[in-house]
C-alpha cells in the first residue's frame, strides 16, 4: 500500500535530488517520455473505434491521413524527444538507423543533449488489432561523445551503462514501470487527472516461481537442452513446485510485467530458424534486464548476462531468459548440456 499520494514527476525528482550533482535533465527527459506515452495510451484506447470507422490508412474526417498505431507511437516519441532537447540521438525499433540531434539550449551552462534514448515504440504488434495488452519500452544512456550530435558509439553501449529504463503497458489500465538504478517503481495512469500516480515502490520479483512463458509452438526447432528444460517444468514433483503453469500473451511487456509481479520466467530462445532468437538486444532485452536485475531477478541469453553483451548493431537480436533468479539459473543449467 502506498502511504502518500505521489506523481511520477515528483517521484523522479525526489530520486534525482539524492544526487547533488544532478541537473534535473533526467527527470525532464523521463517526464517527456511519460507525456508521449499518455498520448499513445489515448490513441490505443481509440484504436477499436478507428477500426470500426474504417479510418486506418485512410483519411479521417479532418482530411488527415490516419496512421497505423505503431507508426503513430514512433512519431510521437521521436518528436517529443526532438523538442525536449535532452538527447543527442534517438534509436527506435521502427527506424533503420539512429536519428542524431543537435544541442538545443546552447546558452545552458550544462551540455543539454547529454542522453541517448532507445525505444520499442509499440511492443506486441501482433496484438494491436485484437485488444490485447501492448506497450512501449524505453532505455536511456549517457552519451560518450563530448559534444555535437550523437554518433553510433553513443548508441551502441552495453546494457549495464543504462541510466534509466522502463516500459508502459496499455492494458486494462495504463501502467508505467521504471528504474533509474534505485529500485523499480510502478505507476498507474489516472485518466481523469492525466497523471501517472505511484502504485508500488521498490518492487521485488519472487526468487522462484511456478510460471513459464514461452512460445511452445517452436518446440520442434529448439535445442535439446531447451526441450529438456521445458519438459522438466511440466513434470509432476510437489516438492519443487512442478508442474509449472504456462502463461504466454505474446506481448513481451505484458508477459514480463506479470512475471515481475507474480514471479516467472520469460523465454525467447535461439532456435533452428532464428539463431539469435527473435527479440532485440537494445530495444527489448537490455531495458527489461535492467529492470529485472533492479528487482532482484536475473537475465541472460542462456549463458551470458544480457547487460554484458557488447552490441554490434542497433537491431541485433538475442536469445532471452529473464525473470525469477532461481528459474533463470535452472534454465542456464539445462542449456549447458547443448
Ligand atoms: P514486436 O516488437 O514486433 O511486437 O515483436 C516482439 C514480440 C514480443 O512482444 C513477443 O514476446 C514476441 O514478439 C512474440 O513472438 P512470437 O509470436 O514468435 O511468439
Ligand atoms: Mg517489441
Amino acid at each position: 500500500m502506498v502511504s502518500k499520494f505521489n506523481t511520477f514527476y515528483r517521484h523522479i525528482i525526489e530520486q534525482e535530488r539524492k544526487f547533488p550533482e544532478a541537473t534535473g535533465q533526467l527527470s525532464d527527459l523521463l517526464a517527456d517520455i511519460a507525456l508521449a506515452c499518455k498520448v499513445i495510451s489515448l490513441e490505443v484506447n481509440r484504436a477499436g473505434l478507428i477500426d470500426i470507422l474504417g479510418f486506418t490508412g485512410e483519411e479521417n474526417v479532418q482530411g488527415e491521413q490516419v496512421k497505423k498505431l505503431d507508426v503513430f507511437a514512433n512519431d510521437i516519441l521521436t518528436n517529443v524527444m526532438k523538442q525536449g532537447g535532452h538527447i543527442c540521438a534517438v534509436c527506435s525499433e521502427e527506424e533503420e538507423s539512429f536519428i542524431s540531434l543537435e544541442e538545443k539550449f546552447t546558452d545552458n551552462k550544462f551540455l543539454s543533449n547529454k542522453y541517448i534514448c532507445h525505444f520499442d515504440p509499440l511492443d506486441g504488434s501482433s496484438n494491436i488489432d485484437v485488444n490485447v495488452s501492448i506497450g512501449t519500452i524505453f532505455s536511456i544512456y549517457n552519451r560518450v561523445s563530448k559534444s555535437g550530435p550523437g554518433d553510433i558509439d553513443d548508441c551502441l553501449q552495453k546494457g549495464y551503462e543504462q541510466v534509466a529504463a522502463g516500459y508502459v503497458i496499455y492494458g486494462s489500465s495504463t501502467v508505467l514501470t521504471y528504474t533509474a538504478g534505485e529500485g523499480v517503481h510502478l505507476f498507474t495512469l489516472d485518466p481523469s487527472v492525466g497523471e501517472f500516480l505511484l502504485s508500488t515502490e521498490n518492487i521485488s520479483i519472487p526468487k522462484k516461481s511456478r510460471i513459464y512463458s514461452v512460445n511452445e509452438g517452436n518446440y520442434s526447432k529448439w535445442s535439446s537442452g531447451m526441450k529438456k528444460y521445458v519438459d522438466h517444468l511440466k513434470q509432476v514433483d510437489k516438492e519443487s513446485g512442478r508442474p509449472y503453469s504456462s502463461r504466454y500473451v505474446g506481448s513481451l511487456v505484458a508477459d514480463f510485467h506479470r512475471n515481475l509481479i507474480y514471479g516467472g520466467i520469460f523465454i525467447y530462445p535461439a532456435d533452428k530458424k532464428n539463431k539469435n532468437g527473435k527479440l532485440r538486444l537494445m530495444y527489448e532485452a537490455n531495458p527489461l534486464s535492467y529492470i529485472v536485475e533492479q528487482a532482484g531477478g536475473r537475465s541472460s541469453d542462456g549463458k551470458n548476462r544480457i547487460m554484458d553483451i557488447k552490441p554490434e548493431s542497433l537491431h541485433q537480436r538475442t536469445p532471452l531468459f529473464i525473470g525469477s533468479e532461481e528459474d533463470v539459473l535452472m534454465a542456464e543449467k539445462f542449456l549447458k548440456e547443448d
